[in-house]
This record gives C-alpha cells, structure tokens and sequence, in this order.
C-alpha cells in the first residue's frame, strides 16, 4: 500500500562512553562546542543536561518583543495539568514567536539530540522483503510560561504521562525509552528563590512505582538554576516540577512586573499523538514561510512507512 520510499539515514547510535557508575546523577552544564556524543552521554546518564551558551540576552529580549502582546491579552493564568491558576502563557508560541521558532526549536543541537532519542528507524518484512522505515520526530507543544511571584512549587511529574508512558526501572539507557524531549527556554535568571525547575537527575531511569523523595520530599531533588542564555533538555521521563516563587525578589528593573518567563517545547516521536495539534493552531498560510526543518516537525512531512498522509501522499506537496 503506497509506494514504498527507501533512505539513507545517518545510523542510529547509542553512546558508548559509559560513564562513572559510581557517580551520582547530577545536571551537568556543557558548552555548545562540545561534540554531540557527550550531550547524548549526560542525558542518558541524568536524564537533562544543560546548555551553557544556547543562546544570548538580545535574542531573548527579542523573543520576548514577540510574546509581550499575547501574555498582556491574558489577565488570569492557565489551569490545566501542572498549571495552578497564576502562571499566564502564550500558547501556539511557533507561530507567535519568530524567534523561539527559528532560533530556539530549530536550533541544530536540540534537532540533533530530538533525532537521537527520538527518531524512529524499524526493519520489518515484506513478504521475504526486510524493509527499513524512518520516521522523525514532531513538536508536541511550544509555550511560553509566565510565572508570577506567589506561585507554590508544582508536585513532581514526568511530561510523559500525557501519551500514559509505562517506565520499567533499569540500571543504564536503552535508546527508544523515552517518547519526549523537552526543552526549556528561560528569558531570565533562574533560581530557586523564583521558582526554578526542580529536578530529580537520574530519575528517567525509575520504573512506574511511586517514586519516594525522602521524609522532605527534597531527597535527589536539583534546582534547575540557569543564567539567561542557558538552556536546559531533558527526556519526558525525568521527574520534575515548577519550584516555589514565594514572594518578589525586588532585584529587578521593576519589581512589580517581576516574573519567571520559559519558553518550553517538547518534540514527541513521529507516531504519538501532539499534545498541540498543529494543523489546526498553525494556519497553512503561516507554515508556508517557516523553516524546512520546522514544516516536517509540525507534521508536513510523513512518516514511514504509512502515517500522516493526505491522498496518499506526503503533504509537503501542499506547501508548494
Ligand atoms: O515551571 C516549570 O519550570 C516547569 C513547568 C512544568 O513542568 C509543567 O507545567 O509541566
Ligand atoms: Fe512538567
């Protein structure tokens, strides 16, 4: 059924640096210049890794030019999911903003690692035939979180319970464990006083038991503290949760307008379901002048062999 299109792909790999067993799982912060191996590395080792030199301070800025006008349309927060009411958020963030489309999804390296734990490459059988497929990943969501002071910590959580992911406990990474890979964004300083991420570093690794924090609730429990410019990764089976932004911190410019503002996208494998449908939040007309590599992870390009088709065809013929 259709015709069966056939390509090279680079080799799906697995890392075989193994890391220091005896090494307790922490986040480790890596240089963009460091080859993609030890990215992959820290990731299957943590579950998150962090970007030092993702981005610059004037490319936030601008990225928050572009967000600015749809979070002032909001005056009360979200509440779904993790969000508890106070957090306002600008949602198909895509096509809302240029620059967190283009220079943040896009960016190579997170691409790169998108296609390492998520791409999919299967060998299956035609008749006497093995046939190898690929399909690459999709965006899941893309939104802006705008947290304002007085907002309590959210429980901890893994993303992947939304596609009901079943986790089986395991002392090291089997690539295709994961259907989710996160990246968060952050347009300020972030850290524990304002509510960064919590994070539990190794955790991708547990099964689906209730997972125990200690008498605290804080044991193997990391505050993701970035720097503006940094960017945190992390696979949707990694516990974690919003921190505490008890009260202003009054470090800022205006303490009245004090916030902690992520831009967060997740990419999910080429046959979940996206937790943002994209073809009804970005209009063809609009996809039309987004990047290539944007267009095939909004879904405009199939998956092998048989899904996402529109006459039986791949629908880029659609953007032409
Ligand atoms: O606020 C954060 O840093 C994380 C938000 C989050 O994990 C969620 O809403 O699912
Ligand atoms: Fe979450």
């Amino acid at each position: 059924m259709g015709e069966f299109i056939s390509q090279a792909r680079k080799l799906a790999w697995s890392s075989d640096k193994s890391s220091d067993p005896a090494e307790p799982p922490s986040v480790k912060r890596i240089s963009r210049s460091a080859p993609l191996s030890d990215f992959i590395e820290a990731l299957e080792k943590d579950g998150c890794v962090i970007i030092k030199d993702f981005t610059d301070v004037a490319t936030l800025k601008q990225s928050m030019d572009e967000v600015k006008p749809w979070l002032e349309k909001q005056d009360t927060g979200a509440k779904v999911g993790a969000l508890q009411g106070k957090t306002r958020t600008v949602t198909k963030l895509i096509g809302r903003s240029e620059t967190v489309r283009e220079k943040f999804f896009a960016d190579p390296l997170y691409q790169d690692l998108c296609e390492h734990f998520l791409g999919l490459e299967t060998t299956h059988w035609y008749g006497p035939d093995p046939l190898t497929t690929k399909s690459d990943p999709l965006l899941s969501i893309s939104i802006t979180f705008d947290i304002p002071p007085g907002t309590p910590a959210q429980g901890l959580h893994r993303d992947d319970k939304n596609h009901h992911a079943r986790h089986s406990k395991a002392k090291s990474y089997e690539k295709g464990r994961d259907l989710l890979l996160g990246l968060f964004v952050p347009a300020c300083n972030t850290m524990k006083a304002n509510g960064a991420t919590r994070i539990v570093p190794g955790s991708h690794l547990w099964g689906d038991e209730m997972p125990d924090f200690g008498p605290d609730g804080n044991e193997g429990v990391t505050d993701a503290e970035m720097q503006m410019g940094e960017a945190f990764i992390m696979l949707g089976s990694l516990y974690h949760g919003g921190g505490a932004y008890d009260k202003t911190l009054g470090t800022g410019e205006d303490a009245a307008t004090e916030r902690r503002t992520v831009h967060a996208m997740f990419s999910c494998t080429g046959v979940h379901r996206q937790e943002e449908i994209s073809f009804l939040s970005y209009p063809i007309e609009d996809v039309k002048t987004y990047s290539k590599i944007v267009q095939e992870r909004l879904g405009w390009k199939q998956s092998e062999p048989n899904l996402g088709w529109v006459d039986l065809k791949s629908p880029e013929f659609m953007l032409a």
